[in-house]
C-alpha cells in the first residue's frame, strides 16, 4: 500500500449523465465508484448514477519536462514500472463528482486541493445546458484560479454538437471535443490539462527554474 501523496488532483465535474463516471473508468478501470441504479430511465436507458464519487488513480510518465508523454492507470504502471526507468512520473488522483445539483456538499469536498478541472458536457443533450451553466458557475466561483477545460463530450455520437457550438451554449471562449469512453480521447484530454497545470505552476513563480522543481514543490505541499 503506497502512502505517497498524489502529485496532482484533477476534479471532474459536469451535469448528471454527462459521462464523468465513464471517463474516469476509461482512464483507470480500477476506479472506485459509489453509485446506485437510476430510479427511472434516462433517455431510454436504466443506467446508474453517482451518489458520492468516482476515484481513479493514474500515472503520467514523460521523458522530458514539456513532453506529452503517456498516461496509464496506476495498476498498469505498477505492473510495468521497469519500463519507465529514467522517466519522470507523476501520480494523479482523478476525482469524479456527482452531477445532480443537490449533491453540492460532496462536490465541495471533492474540490479540496484540486490542481485542475475538467468540466464535461453531453454535446448530444442540449436540454442539460441550464444545469451545465449552473455547475460551471459554481465551479468557477470555487476554483476560478486553476486551469479548467470545458469538454463537449460524446463526440462519437452522430447527434453530438460541435465543440464550438457547445462553447456558445455555455458562453465560454473555448471548448474541446472528447469521447470519454475512448481511451485515446480521454488520455489526450487529461494530458492537455496536465500540461496546462504544469505550465501555469511554472509561470506563477512558486518555484525557480525547471518545471520539475515546481512539481516537487506541489507534492510537498500536503
Ligand atoms: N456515446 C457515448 N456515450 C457515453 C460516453 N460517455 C458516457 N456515455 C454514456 O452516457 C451515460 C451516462 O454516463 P455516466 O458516465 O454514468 O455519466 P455521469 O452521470 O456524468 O457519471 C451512460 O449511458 C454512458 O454509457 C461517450 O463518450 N460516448
Ligand atoms: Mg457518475
Amino acid at each position: 500500500m503506497e502512502l505517497k501523496p498524489y502529485d496532482y488532483k484533477i476534479y471532474v465535474t459536469g451535469p448528471f449523465q454527462s459521462g464523468k463516471t465513464t471517463f474516469v473508468h476509461t482512464l483507470d478501470p480500477n476506479t472506485i465508484s459509489v453509485e446506485r441504479p437510476l430510479s427511472e430511465p434516462h433517455r431510454g436507458e436504466m443506467g446508474t448514477t453517482t451518489t458520492a464519487f468516482d476515484l481513479g488513480r493514474v500515472v503520467w510518465a514523460y521523458k522530458n519536462p514539456g513532453d506529452v508523454g503517456l498516461l496509464m492507470s496506476s495498476k498498469e504502471y505498477q505492473e510495468d514500472t521497469d519500463q519507465y526507468e529514467g522517466w519522470i512520473t507523476r501520480r494523479i488522483e482523478v476525482r469524479g463528482a456527482p452531477g445532480q445539483l443537490h449533491f453540492r456538499t460532496i462536490r465541495e469536498v471533492m474540490m479540496v486541493n484540486a490542481n485542475g478541472v475538467l468540466m464535461l458536457v453531453d454535446a448530444s443533450d442540449p436540454g442539460k445546458i441550464g444545469e451545465a451553466c449552473a455547475i460551471l458557475a459554481e465551479t468557477k466561483d470555487k476554483l476560478g484560479s486553476i486551469p479548467l477545460t470545458v469538454l463537449a463530450n460524446k463526440q462519437d455520437r452522430q447527434d453530438a454538437a460541435s465543440p464550438d457550438a457547445v462553447a456558445e451554449w455555455l458562453g465560454v471562449g473555448q471548448c474541446y471535443g472528447m469521447a470519454g469512453k475512448d481511451v485515446v480521447s480521454a488520455s489526450e484530454t487529461m494530458i492537455r490539462l496536465l500540461l496546462e497545470v504544469v505550465g501555469v505552476k511554472s509561470q506563477s513563480g512558486e518555484s525557480s527554474s525547471t518545471q520539475d522543481e515546481v512539481v516537487t514543490y506541489t507534492a510537498q505541499e500536503e
